[in-house]
């Protein structure tokens, strides 16, 4: 009975992951001057409903963005870090 379940679980993942359309963009991030900035950009882009993961790079100063296309756009990522006080571009 419980392998059952599991393996029922393992066949209906692919259909749940189906149902949000993921995107990941790159943005560069204007302002990050210390090891506490990148906290601040991450922390900014993942209140944003729909984000899934932001992961900073502060040697490079880009965050690289995980969301849910159907509820999130760039530019509201963009709003996210630069109403933070960090502006940010997407990187084409
Ligand atoms: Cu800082």
């Amino acid at each position: 009975m419980r392998n059952s379940l599991a393996t029922l679980m393992v066949a209906l993942a692919p259909f749940a992951a189906l149902a949000a359309t993921p995107k990941t963009t790159v943005l560069d991030v204007q302002n990050m001057t210390c090891n506490l900035c990148p906290v601040t950009v991450k922390k900014s882009l993942e209140h944003v409903p729909g984000v899934s993961q932001a992961r900073i790079d502060f040697e490079k100063k880009t965050a690289t963005v995980t969301f849910d296309a159907d509820k999130v756009t760039a530019a509201t990522l963009v709003k996210a870090t630069t109403d933070a006080g960090y502006p940010s571009t997407v990187r084409k």
